[in-house]
């Protein structure tokens, strides 16, 4: 036999693949659909990591099987092809993105191949077309005529490196997510799209997908819903009211300050009547340059200003309480201030110890006077009137039906989800489709002149003021209002990254369609995604994004189904050698090229499933990689030991049966890496016993080709097995033969148990008879007598009567 060349026989199928179209998804058939999702890559210059191979291997594998299970397939890929990497190397190359662009597609796509990925590659997508992000801005002004995206100013996140302002899920730990630099807070015009008015939707959502439990958990976590009370507290002397948001309306009697955030408007409103102004200014100016995150998360030593002159009244007891400013209070939360219960709040005792403000305690079981007494959902109140011994449950609904009854407060629920930050100052993003009007105001560019085309500039990099270089192509800026006819501004800001990955799901259902986003009859036969994999790092953002825009979609009757993923999981993160992070700048990235290159794609694929945990961090190991190669190894030289046979062997049925069973279902469970030792463990029992028949070998290429389908395919053709592996069907498996059940039986003489004999459960009389004859304790009762009369139960008893 030829010796396993692996980049001759990788070529030579992925060419027939591709010359046969095997891997077009069919709209309409008669064929059960599957629709297997993969985040699509950010064609990058770095070229493909290991990363994307384990994160598309999984469904690759799942799609691969569901083919020979004898479903239409549909198995897309793509290109979130804006953002700043490649906006970033034009700045510094003068290159236009167009052209960088196009180069990583085309290196990503060799890639791909390469890897023998069963990908329909006539229906990729790239967000930077301008027929795919036309459709983007489309459903942007679906947004804007439902008053779903608007214009307001705010202070953001900006980074003075990137020029840009960040949404608040970009910079983390007070660092741009980027590039690594120092956020400061900059008032600026923003657009927003209004995620938080589908909190709600977006919960419910989750409770009809088979997400994994992290996945939900975190969505949930995002959306952040908390119940609780808004309670008006009246400021003294005036009519006016300061309303806080708690969470523990029961803790009311425990109020011993009021805080409000330095950004809230009653500072303001009172500046008169405030004694000590000045220094509350510069408290403010302060804390403006803090971000949330220094605020919130690293403001362990607690900052404030009492506001002089300024007294609130709790509206339970009556009594007056301090008034004091404080950035560990959040504007953008809640109502912007705080009842402080520093018994009971950690952040409000650490504050009080600092200004020596009275703590009380109204929940017993700690001592308030050393720290905060915070695990109390089961604490009894006590200093509290009229709720004194009820339990926190008990407590909160007397608070709040009180607070109603009175006219002082309400119950409400608050998500800790902000408005999604929808703009760019950049180049290299989709064109917001609006103009700004000085009669008419904002008003959005008509359907059919879409799409609004990048213009060419010939500097990508934004102005110091933050405005996008858009800004200073005077020919594009100045057009005519749609509305009016008379002159009007282009916006010049562009969308966020998140914007094209918010749909393109499903634009791969219909991608060439220059009438609308998708046909109806296509959505409707191809929705909802069957089965969508990807990171956990964007389990958050990009899944919540896209869950949002279809959901819209679905609510103004433009997608037939409300949730666009069916199923969602998550593959873990590949790890260099070192147990690192994989890092350009750590040296410890592995190429899958050098891979394919070295041991052939076959091998990487099987590697990267077999690597451990499909949900578990992993590190790379060379080792791993060469184990892997000597398994297909293996697999190559079965044709030595190969024997004819239509059926399998009778002391492989059990063997065969349970190894079918095993895979099947861990390939649906993710479990990937025992699939494939249940597949070399079979290897080793054949290798053991020195043959393998066609029946044999033929259902173990089948179960091995959606992991590595090029030797398989090979295989199949070399050892003369008939027909073409992929025109197969995926082996079935008799459940009765996947145990060999063996039981443990009593045998009576006479009456009396004798003796246990261990039988496989479907033996006759004639085998159990054999066994008992085996064991001493029986067969001493049995010798030398007749037996006149024998009673078997089978898998229950045997009785002997003798004379
Ligand atoms: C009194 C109280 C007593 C509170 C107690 C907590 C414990 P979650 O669960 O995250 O929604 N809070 C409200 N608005 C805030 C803002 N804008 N910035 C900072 N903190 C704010 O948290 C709600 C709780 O966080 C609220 O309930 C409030 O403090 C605080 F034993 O009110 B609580
Ligand atoms: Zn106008």
């Amino acid at each position: 036999m030829k010796s396993y060349n692996y980049k001759n026989i990788e070529s030579k199928w992925q060419k027939i693949w591709e010359d046969k179209e095997l891997f077009k998804a069919v709209d309409f058939s008669d064929k059960p659909k599957f629709y297997g999702l993969v985040e699509f890559p950010y064609p990058s210059g770095i070229g493909l990591h290991v990363g994307h191979v384990r994160a598309y291997t999984s469904l690759e594998v799942i799609s691969r099987k569901r083919r020979l299970e004898g479903y239409n397939v549909l198995f897309p890929i793509g290109w979130d092809a804006f953002g700043l990497p490649t906006e970033n190397y034009a700045i510094q190359t003068g290159r236009h993105p167009r052209l960088v662009t196009d180069e990583n597609i085309k290196v990503f796509t060799e890639q791909l191949k390469e890897i023998g990925y069963s990908f329909d590659w006539d229906r990729t997508v790239d967000t930077t077309d301008e027929n795919y992000y036309k459709w983007t801005q489309w459903i942007f002004l679906k947004l804007f005529e439902k008053g779903l995206a608007y214009k307001n100013k705010t202070y953001v996140n900006f980074c003075n490196d990137c020029k840009v302002v960040l949404a608040n899920e970009e910079s983390q730990d007070g660092k741009c997510d980027r590039c690594g630099s120092e956020v400061v807070q900059m008032e600026k015009d923003v657009w927003f799209l209004k995620i938080r008015e589908y909190s709600e939707k977006l919960l419910e959502g989750l409770e009809k997908v088979d997400f994994l439990p992290r996945i939900k958990l975190e969505q949930e976590n995002w959306i952040g819903k908390s119940s609780g009370a808004e309670v008006d507290f009246q400021i003294d002397g005036t009519d006016d009211k300061l309303s806080v948001f708690t969470t523990r309306p029961d803790t009311l009697y425990g109020v011993t300050f009021m805080v409000v955030a330095p950004e809230h408007p009653l500072i303001e409103k009172y500046s008169e009547k405030i004694s000590n102004m000045d220094q509350i200014k510069e408290y403010q100016e302060q804390a403006k340059k803090k971000t949330e995150f220094e605020r919130v998360q690293l403001a362990k030593d607690k900052s404030g200003v009492e506001v002089k002159g300024v007294k609130v009244r709790n509206p339970l007891n009556g009594e007056l309480v301090p008034l004091w400013v404080a950035d560990y209070v959040m504007m953008g939360y809640g109502t912007g201030a705080i009842m402080a219960v520093p018994g009971h709040d950690g952040r409000d005792w650490e504050f009080a110890k600092k200004f020596d403000i009275p703590i009380i305690e109204v929940i017993q079981g700690g001592n308030v006077l050393e720290e905060a007494f915070t695990d109390i959902e089961n604490g009894i109140l006590v200093n509290s009137d009229i709720i004194n011994g009820m339990n926190v449950k008990e407590a909160k609904e007397k608070i709040i039906s009180h607070l109603e009854s009175h006219g002082v407060g309400k119950r409400t629920v608050n998500y800790k989800m902000k408005d999604w930050a929808f703009n760019r100052q950049r180049y290299w993003g989709e064109p917001i489709p609006v103009v700004h009007c000085e009669t008419c105001g904002i008003v959005g560019v008509p359907e059919n002149e879409l799409p609004v085309k990048l213009p060419q500039v010939k500097n990508y990099k934004p102005t110091d003021t933050g405005e996008s270089p858009l800004a200073s192509i005077e020919e594009w800026v100045n057009t005519t209002c749609p509305k009016c006819g008379q002159k009007a501004k282009r916006e010049t800001d562009t969308m966020p990254q998140w914007a094209g990955s918010s749909w393109y799901f499903l634009r791969y259902i219909d991608p060439r369609n220059n009438e609308e986003f998708a046909s109806q009859d296509k959505l409707k036969y191809w929705l909802q995604i069957d089965w969508y994999n990807g990171g956990m790092e964007h389990v958050s953002r990009h899944l919540i994004y896209s869950r949002f825009w279809h959901r819209f979609l679905y609510d103004i009757g433009e997608v037939p189904v409300d949730e666009p993923y069916a199923k969602r999981t998550a593959q873990g993160l590949i790890l260099g050698a070192d147990g690192e992070k994989m890092s350009k700048s750590r040296g410890n990235v592995i190429n899958p090229r050098e891979i394919i290159g070295e041991y052939g794609a076959d091998t990487l694929r099987t590697y990267i499933m077999f690597i451990g945990d499909y949900e578990k961090p992993a590190p790379w190991s060379d080792n791993g990689v060469k184990g892997c190669r000597r398994f297909l190894d293996r697999v190559w030289k079965l044709e030595n030991i190969l024997v004819d046979g239509n059926e399998y062997s009778k002391d492989n049925e059990v063997m065969m049966n349970k190894t079918i069973k095993k895979v099947t279902e861990d390939y649906e469970n993710l479990k990937f890496n025992t699939a494939i030792a249940a597949l070399m463990t079979l290897i080793n029992e054949f290798n053991a016993k020195g043959k393998i028949n066609k029946k044999e070998f033929s259902d173990f290429l089948l179960l091995l080709n959606p992991v590595a389908p090029h030797i398989t395919e090979e295989l199949w053709e070399v050892c003369g097995i008939g027909g073409v592996l992929h025109e197969q069907g995926w082996p079935g498996f008799d459940p009765e033969k996947t145990v060999e059940d063996v039981i443990e039986m009593a045998v009576q003489v006479n009456g009396k148990v004798r003796g246990k004999i261990q039988i496989p459960v479907k033996s006759t009389q004639a085998e159990a008879n054999a066994a008992a004859m085996t064991e001493e304790s029986i067969k001493a009762h049995i010798e030398g007598k007749t037996i006149v009369k024998e009673i078997f139960v089978p898998g229950r008893i045997y009785n002997i009567v003798v004379k």
